[in-house]
């Protein structure tokens, strides 16, 4: 790994000087000489070309199969192969945790990774591998068509969350995968910023689709016809292909075994929501007087999206402007039939198609998982791969969440790299001079803490009748005046802070919420009406998207959306505690999608945010490697006379002798109360040389010890 002059250094720790400004000198010299990959010891700091690079061709895969990371210039691919090495060798479960903000290069960095890992573990294993391999592989397009869109940071952003578990058995062979999804964007299907889209499959459905399955749908090609597609004015985009996507999309169904009912369910579903986005209604008056009530306007719609949904018109079009509700209980229990003004029935549309489409996403989901999954747990290497931290004009409830999952992976990551790090040497009593790192914990305590955390007080408001967006809004900014992370135009004056929002400062960066939606998208309910309409449907796959509630549901009260998604992230945290972590960093290089372009001031905002000095500080004055006296002994005993094959004093007796046969420098270690600490990755690397180079003799001693017995 000897650098280009010129090049800059391939890891941040070899820096002269460990200061910002030499920090980002390296990466943007890295970055212009087309080097988009720089490591900080493990981690790999990886900043976007925005241009096809030509570093992920199979020769390269080949390259980088079963080498060390130094004997090689700095690799995404090199991660990878670290990942896999590591399972089979201390056959561990290992995860890589790809952080950065929207359009950074998660996406592509999470697929590069399987790309490889398929790759190298398909050529050495049987034709049930590979078919593996292969299903795997097919479901990034499949998944993106679904879940990721055009928004004004990323013309490929993934609008869900995603860890994908690539299982292995002892050796290595692929056997199955799982796909964790995490909260959809679905708010997108009915509405989002101008010059964003919705869902890529929509707009490669109406340019893929035969005309006279067009026609079956009632649909037109163009997806101007469509309110839900119309509103953000975007259709085309420069650096996408909807046609042959849609190919792409067509193939990897058939790969994962959908089969042309599913396939056929899955358009008509599509087909549903937009025909249910062009619905109106208008205002009647209502049976009693004072009340309004309306009645749907666009019968053609109406018909269509009943059409596509194979159920009844009249059923839908009642289930669209009425409400039942149950009165009474007992012998007077009964249930009464509430007409909704124009409003309501706009409101409760949208639900539909947006819980449609999240149903069938989920759906989409669990198909690929029956077919991938493996019955047999095996080894397992996890990615992660999320929506980035985000910032728009106007952000949601979506956004909280969004920026919520990221500050979770930024403290997992102070804890593992920084906090947990330090703490390790001070346990094992290694001599060390703490370094300060700016820890994210506060906020995520100011979201997600019981029972007084933002989360906890929005499902407070979502249970009183009266509350309010606003009034939730006036019960945070009261509960939380003096967090240091809050602001509210009461608490600063400030204007920019509307009246409808709060600020919160995120460690990447400040966010303004507005809080308009809030209540109804946490409650996140569907009316029973729709449910039993969809239930009524002659399409299975519609009919199963909505299975019948279980009466002891009935009686609990519903989980909310955002107790849901903390709950789900806290779970994934815990799963990528349990794994050895690899990371990713991933940096944008600037804002406008631009090739051979690095933003110095934005690049330096990010460096700072994410904490990579500190990282550098932490690595450099710390030890590469740290493993117990047990696992050090027992792998690299045959590498020493006087311990191998046995040896009679304790492990860390052993691994003195060890080190002294092969004259370590002292510099080079320390020894700590259960662990021996190795500073530089190469000293381990010697060591796995001389075990590799002492293993044919072994090999050989014990066949012959074994003909010996026979
Ligand atoms: V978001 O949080 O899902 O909105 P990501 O996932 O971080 O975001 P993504 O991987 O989608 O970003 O990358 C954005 C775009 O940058 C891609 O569509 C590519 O055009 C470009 N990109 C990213 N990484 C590479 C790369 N290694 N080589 C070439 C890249 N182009
Ligand atoms: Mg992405």
């Amino acid at each position: 790994m000897i650098p280009k002059k010129g090049e800059g250094v391939p890891d941040f720790v070899l820096l002269n000087q460990i200061t910002e400004k030499d920090f980002i000198e390296n990466l943007i010299i890295r970055h212009k000489t087309d080097n988009i990959y720089t490591y900080i010891g493990d981690v790999v700091i990886s900043s976007n070309p925005f241009k096809r690079m030509n570093i992920y061709n199979e020769s390269d895969i080949k390259a980088y199969n079963g080498r060390y990371k130094y004997e090689m210039p700095p690799h995404i691919y090199a991660l990878a192969n670290d990942a896999y090495r590591s399972m089979r060798q201390n056959q561990e479960n290992q995860c890589v945790i790809i952080s950065g903000e929207s359009g950074a290069g998660k996406t592509e960095a999470s697929k590069k990774i399987m790309q490889f890992l398929t790759y190298v573990s398909a050529t050495k294993s049987s034709t049930d591998g590979e078919r593996i391999s292969k299903m795997l592989l097919e479901s990034n397009p499949l998944l993106e068509a679904f879940g990721n869109a055009k928004t004004l940071r990323n013309d490929n952003s993934s609008r869900f969350g995603k860890y994908m578990e690539m299982q292995f058995n002892a050796v290595g062979i692929p056997i199955g995968g799982k796909i964790t999804n995490y909260l959809l964007e679905k708010s997108r299907v009915v509405g989002r910023a101008q010059g964003e889209r919705c869902f890529h499959i929509f707009y490669q459905m109406l340019k893929g689709l035969s005309q006279a399955k067009l026609q079956e749908l009632g649909l037109q090609a163009s997806p101007q016809t469509y309110e839900y597609l119309k509103k953000s004015q975007c259709f085309d985009v420069s650096t996408i292909n909807d046609q042959n996507d849609f190919k792409d999309v067509l193939k990897a169904m058939d790969t994962l075994g959908l089969n042309q009912n599913d396939q056929s369910s899955i358009w008509r579903t599509l087909g549903a929501i937009l025909h249910i986005g062009n619905i109106t209604f208008a205002e009647t008056v209502g049976d009693k007087v004072g009340t309004t009530s309306c009645k749907v306007s666009d019968q053609k719609s109406l018909a269509a999206a009943a059409n596509c949904l194979k159920c009844d018109v009249q059923t839908l079009s009642i289930a669209l402007t009425y409400r039942s509700i149950s009165t009474g209980v007992g012998k007077r229990a009964s249930v009464i039939s509430v007409p909704l003004d124009n409003a309501q029935a706009v409101f409760s549309r949208d639900a539909l198609a947006k819980a449609l489409y999240e149903k069938l996403f989920q759906w989409l989901v669990t198909k690929i998982n029956t077919q991938i999954n493996s019955a047999e747990k095996g080894l397992v290497i996890g990615i992660l791969d999320i929506y980035g931290f985000e910032v728009f004009d106007i952000n949601s409830f979506e956004q909280l969440n969004i920026n919520f999952c990221n500050e979770k992976l930024q403290q997992l990551f102070i804890e593992l790299t920084l906090k947990s790090e330090q703490e390790e040497y001070v346990r094992e009593g290694i001599e060390w001079k703490n370094i300060d790192y700016f820890n994210n914990k506060p906020i995520c305590d100011l979201i997600e803490k019981k029972p007084m955390g933002l989360t906890s007080l929005l499902d407070e408001s979502c249970l009183i009748a009266k509350s309010t967006d606003q009034t939730f809004l006036e019960g945070i900014c009261r509960t939380f005046e003096k967090h240091p992370h809050f602001q509210s135009y009461q608490s600063t004056k400030d204007r920019s802070i509307g009246e409808s929002c709060f600020r919160l400062k995120h460690y990447a960066g400040d966010v303004t919420y507005d809080v308009r939606g809030f209540l109804d998208k946490n409650k996140d309910t569907l009316f029973g009406d729709l449910i039993a309409c969809l239930q009524s449907s002659a399409d299975p796959l519609i009919r199963s998207l909505v299975p019948a509630a279980k009466p002891e549901d009935s009686k609990k009260r519903p989980v909310t959306a955002g107790t849901q998604f903390v709950i789900a992230m806290n779970q994934l945290i815990q799963t990528l505690l349990a794994c050895s972590p690899h990371y990713v960093r991933c940096i944008k290089s600037n804002d406008n999608k631009q090739a051979g372009v690095i933003d110095e001031e934005r690049v330096r905002h990010q460096v700072r945010y994410l904490g990579l000095l500190e990282n550098v500080r932490v690595r450099r004055a710390g030890f590469a490697n740290r493993q117990t006296y047990e696992r050090f002994y027992a792998r690299y005993k045959m590498t020493c006379k006087s311990t191998w094959p046995t040896f009679k004093g304790t492990a860390k007796q052993a691994v003195e002798a060890i080190l002294a046969s092969h004259k370590i420098p002292k510099e080079e270690y320390r020894m700590g109360k259960t662990k021996i600490f190795i500073r530089n990755p190469t000293t381990l690397f010697s060591f796995e040389e001389k075990r590799e180079a002492e293993l044919p003799r072994i090999v050989t001693l014990i066949q012959k010890t074994w003909r010996g017995y026979g």
